[in-house]
C-alpha cells in the first residue's frame, strides 16, 4: 500500500454506513475525491488515505494494524472480535467515538404463528443468523440449547423456506420482519456506528492528527443535536 506516514482510515465502500462516514470526514475538513471502483482515495489537503472496503473487513483491518482507524457498526465489530478471539487472532482495538448514525438492534424474531412464551421457546430450535458468535454467546448466557444456521443474506426468509425455526437479524424500523410474517421476540445487542483505532502505538504525527480531528468531529456531532 501507499505511504505509511499517511493516516489510513477504513470506510464501508457501499452500504448503510458509507454516506454518513464520508460526510463526517468531509464535514471535519478532509477533502476527498472518491472515484467509483477504487479501493483507495487520497485526501488532497491532509496526509490521509481512505480504504473503501466491505464492512465485514473493517474490524480485521484495524485489529491487524493494516489501517489506523475504521468506521464500523458495533454489531459487526463485536462479532468479528469474538470470531478472532475464538481462533486466537489479535482482537484488540480502541474505541474513539460512538457516532450518531447506524443505529439498529440485533434481535431474535419468530414466525407470527409460533406460540412464543419467552426465550425458553427456542430450546432445541434452529435459528438462522449472520451473527453466529453474538447469538451463541447470548444462548450460552441464557442457558438455551439451540443451533445456529449461518446465512450471509436473506435471513428473514429462512423460516418460510424451512431452513430454520426462527431468525436473529438486524432490525431498525421492523418493516422487514413484518413483511416476512415475523415478530420481534428478544433484543440481544444494541448497535450504532463507532470510530475505532488500532490498539498498537501510532507515530506522534499520526496521533497528533487524530487529536486534531476528534474535537472537530465532536463539533459536527453537537451542531446536529
Ligand atoms: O457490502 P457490505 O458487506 O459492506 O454491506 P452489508 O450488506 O454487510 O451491510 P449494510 O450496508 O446493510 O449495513 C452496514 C451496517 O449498517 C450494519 O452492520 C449495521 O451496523 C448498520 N445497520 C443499521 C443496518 C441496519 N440499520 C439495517 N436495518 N444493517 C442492516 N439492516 C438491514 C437488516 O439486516 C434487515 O435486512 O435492514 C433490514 C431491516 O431493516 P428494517 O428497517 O426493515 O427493520
Ligand atoms: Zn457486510
Amino acid at each position: 500500500m501507499s505511504d505509511s506516514k499517511r493516516l489510513r482510515i477504513a470506510v464501508q465502500k457501499k452500504g448503510r454506513l458509507s454516506d454518513d462516514s464520508i460526510s463526517l470526514l468531509k464535514a471535519i475538513g478532509i477533502k476527498l475525491q472518491i472515484r467509483d471502483r477504487l479501493l483507495i482515495a487520497h485526501s488532497t489537503n491532509q496526509p490521509i488515505d481512505l480504504l473503501l472496503v466491505r464492512d465485514d473487513d473493517i474490524p480485521g483491518l484495524v485489529m491487524d494494524g493494516v489501517v489506523d482507524l475504521g468506521f464500523i457498526g458495533q454489531n459487526e465489530l463485536e462479532e468479528k472480535m469474538l470470531e478472532r478471539q475464538a481462533s486466537g487472532k489479535p482482537a484488540d482495538y480502541i474505541e474513539l467515538r460512538r457516532l450518531d448514525y447506524g443505529g439498529c438492534r440485533l434481535s431474535l424474531a419468530v414466525p407470527n404463528e409460533m406460540d412464543y412464551q419467552g426465550i425458553q421457546s427456542l430450546q432445541g430450535k434452529k435459528v438462522a443468523t449472520t451473527y453466529p458468535y453474538l447469538l451463541e454467546r447470548f444462548f450460552k448466557q441464557e442457558n438455551i440449547n439451540a443451533s445456529t444456521v449461518m446465512l450471509t443474506g436473506s435471513v428473514e426468509v429462512a423460516p418460510r423456506a424451512g431452513v430454520a425455526d426462527a431468525i436473529c437479524d438486524l432490525v431498525s424500523t421492523g418493516a422487514t420482519l413484518e413483511a416476512n410474517g415475523l415478530q420481534e421476540a428478544d433484543e440481544i445487542f444494541v448497535s450504532r456506528a463507532v470510530l475505532i483505532q488500532r490498539a498498537d502505538k501510532l507515530s506522534e504525527e499520526k496521533q497528533a492528527l487524530i487529536s486534531k480531528l476528534l474535537p472537530r468531529m465532536d463539533g459536527v456531532t453537537q451542531a446536529k443535536e
